[in-house]
Formats: C-alpha cells, sequence, structure tokens
C-alpha cells in the first residue's frame, strides 16, 4: 500500500521545483488526471470496507486538495514570472527617433484636410456648425430661397433630380449647394444665428475647375446690425488666414444670387499658366466664393422678422481653395481615386490643423 504522507511530500517538492507551465500541467494530469496517480487511487476506494474507505478516504480527500492548491500557487506564481519577464524585454525607448511613414500608411484628401482647416479658422471666429442632408427638398433648395420653380435662376444649377418624391409627396434633388442649411437651421431657432455649414453639393457640370460632386461651406450671420463691410472683413481676415498670407489679392464682384441682394463673387488672384496652380501670382481670377446680403425674402421663409434682423451669407468652394492653396491644376484628379496621387497631395495625421492655426497672422 502507498504510504500518502510520503506520496503528498513527493508531488508538493516536484511542483515546487518544476520550472515552467507545460512542466506543472504535466504533474497536474499525470497525479490529477482523469488517469492520473491520486485520481486512480480515489478509485481503489470502493474495494475497501466501509471503515477503510472513512478513514483512507479522508486522508485521500485532503492529500488531493493539498495537491491542487499547490498546483493553483504555483501556476499563479509562473505567470506572474513570464509577465514580468515580459515587461523586463518589451521596454519602449522614447528616446528613439519617430519611424518614418511606410507606404501603407493612408493619407489624409486634400478636401478632408482643408474642411478641417476652414472649420477651425471660423470656429475660432465664433461661428458653430449646422448641417443638412445631401438628398434636399426642392423647397429647402430653392423655393425658400427664393427660386420658385418658373424662376430662370434654376437654370443656373445644373440639377440632379431623384426619380421618386418624399413620403410628404415633395420633389427631391441632391442638394446643389449648402444655402439650403441656412433655412433650415434658422427655422430651429431664434436670431442671432452666427454658423458655417460644410458638407457635399452636386451638379451636372465637369471641367477643369468643375466636377459633379463638391464641397461648399456655407456661412451665415444674422442679428439687428450686421452689414455688408462686416461681411468684407469676415471674407478678407479667412482668406489672409486660410492662406497664411499677411496680405491677399480677393476680388468681389457684384453679381446676383436670387436669395442675396446685394450678392457678389470673390474671385482670387493666381498663375493657371503652369503645371503648378500658384495663388497671389500671375494674373488670373478663380471664383472660390458667393456672397451677399440675405434676402428678406429668405428671412421670412424661416419666419425671421426683416425689418428687425438683417445678415450675411456665403458659400465657399471647398475644392476650388484646395486647388489654390495646395497648387493642384486639375479638379477632376480629386475624386479619380487614385492612391498615387494621394500620396502626393494627402496628409499624414500630424498635419491636422489646431484651434490656433490659421490665424496665427
Ligand atoms: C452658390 O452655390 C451659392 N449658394 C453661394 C452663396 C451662398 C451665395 C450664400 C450667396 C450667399 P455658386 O454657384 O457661385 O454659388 O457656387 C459657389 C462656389 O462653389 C463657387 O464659387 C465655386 O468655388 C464652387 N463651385 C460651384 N460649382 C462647382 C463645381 N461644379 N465644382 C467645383 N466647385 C464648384
Amino acid at each position: 500500500m502507498i504510504d500518502l504522507v510520503i506520496l503528498e511530500k513527493e508531488i508538493l517538492e516536484e511542483v515546487k521545483s518544476v520550472k515552467d507551465q507545460d512542466g506543472l500541467e504535466a504533474i497536474r494530469v499525470g497525479e490529477l488526471g482523469k488517469k492520473g496517480r491520486i485520481s486512480l487511487l480515489m478509485k481503489d476506494l470502493s474495494l475497501l470496507s466501509p471503515e477503510e474507505k472513512k478513514e483512507k478516504g479522508s486522508t485521500l480527500n485532503k492529500l488531493k486538495n493539498n495537491v491542487s492548491n499547490s498546483i493553483s500557487e504555483k501556476k499563479e506564481e509562473l505567470e506572474n514570472t513570464e509577465l514580468n519577464n515580459r515587461l523586463l524585454k518589451e521596454k519602449v525607448d522614447v528616446s528613439l527617433p519617430v519611424q518614418s511613414q511606410s507606404a501603407k500608411t493612408g493619407k489624409i484628401h486634400p478636401v478632408s484636410q482643408v474642411m478641417d482647416e476652414i472649420s477651425e479658422i471660423f470656429g475660432s471666429l465664433g461661428y458653430q456648425i449646422a448641417e443638412g442632408p445631401d438628398i434636399e427638398t426642392e423647397h429647402y433648395n430653392f423655393n425658400a430661397l427664393n427660386i420658385p420653380e418658373s424662376h430662370p435662376a434654376r437654370q443656373m444649377h445644373d440639377t440632379f433630380y431623384m426619380p421618386d418624391k418624399n413620403d410628404n409627396d415633395e420633389s427631391l434633388v441632391l442638394r446643389t449647394h449648402t444655402s439650403p442649411v441656412q433655412v433650415r437651421t434658422m427655422e430651429k431657432g431664434e436670431p442671432p444665428f452666427k454658423f458655417i455649414s460644410p458638407g457635399r453639393t452636386y451638379r451636372c457640370d465637369s471641367d477643369q475647375t468643375h466636377t459633379p460632386m463638391f464641397h461648399q461651406i456655407e456661412g451665415l450671420v444674422v442679428d439687428e446690425k450686421t452689414h455688408l463691410g462686416h461681411l468684407k472683413w469676415t471674407l478678407e481676415t479667412f482668406f489672409k488666414s486660410f492662406f497664411e498670407l499677411d496680405s491677399i489679392e480677393i476680388q468681389l464682384r457684384p453679381s446676383y444670387f436670387p436669395f442675396t441682394e446685394p450678392s457678389l463673387e470673390v474671385d482670387v488672384l493666381c498663375d493657371r499658366s503652369g503645371s503648378v496652380l500658384k495663388v497671389g501670382e500671375g494674373s488670373d481670377w478663380l471664383e472660390v466664393a458667393g456672397a451677399g446680403m440675405i434676402h428678406s425674402e429668405v428671412l421670412k421663409s424661416a419666419n425671421i422678422d426683416p425689418t428687425k434682423y438683417q445678415g450675411f451669407a456665403f458659400g465657399l468652394g471647398v475644392d476650388r481653395l484646395a486647388q489654390l492653396k495646395y497648387g493642384i491644376p486639375d479638379l477632376r484628379t480629386f475624386f479619380n481615386g487614385d492612391v498615387r496621387w494621394l500620396n502626393h497631395y494627402g496628409f499624414s495625421f500630424l498635419d491636422i490643423p489646431t484651434l490656433s492655426r490659421g490665424l496665427k497672422k
């Protein structure tokens, strides 16, 4: 008959001196596993008389518990040792130089970059952000902006019409500009308002400076006193900050929009003769924005009293601004999905603007 005291001592010694988890598992299986020594001894208990079974059973149970506890404790000890060893080996040397960007690292598209830059500048000037849907009702895209159905100005926008109406039987379009967000936002609140609204816009148009999908940022200020001088200052301040130049030649040209009176168009001086577009040089003007004082009919559409409130609005062509700032000659290349183009013109994550950037001048 095996001496259980000697057996326990022998197993506990073995557990104590084992060096790794595999060795410990081998001991557990050899002693407590289905065919392990202790398990077989437990099985043999059934052959004994009731008195012997009681006495031996209790000793065997104690042995089993002691072995099982010592295996658990050893397991924890080995796990801790392994973890400490790994932590020691995996030290990070923070003094090493930053790894260079590998070819597989993604780049930020110039449009996303410029959207962020513009939002940061207007954010610093106290503008909030408002949003509207890409699929817009004819009401907000045209009617609420003083462009009724028969109005010739509808022809100015080469509109993509949706085949189906919405649940309220309203005709739908892919919005041709971000101006619908003006009335959408104003009718939800009370003046004063000061917000920008960035987003995608769509027109059936394609050449070097036009794409069927492009981006605009609408801007709007409404209160009791805002006038055309504030609009001029805002545009000049924005363009100086955006192009990071002390002075920038922009041209405010009289224009016509049904939703502003007076209306104007903003052009930036640039050189488009070479393969790189250069801002502030040459003799070409690139139109980058439409703007004006908000028409009284638009204020009325948003239930605002035009005898008490007034303000300005502008719509910046984001893609054109990206073209100008980063010297990208053809707008159509923006949306070809060519990774080589993005690797060349894209931005790394470290270039994301901060609140102070763009306003330092
Ligand atoms: C508008 O869309 C007016 N909603 C802007 C506005 C807002 C005027 C508020 C008054 C008050 P316009 O059609 O000119 O205006 O477009 C504004 C700018 O979007 C243009 O100056 C140009 O930079 C850009 N843009 C227009 N069409 C395209 C196009 N197909 N591709 C790229 N950019 C375009």
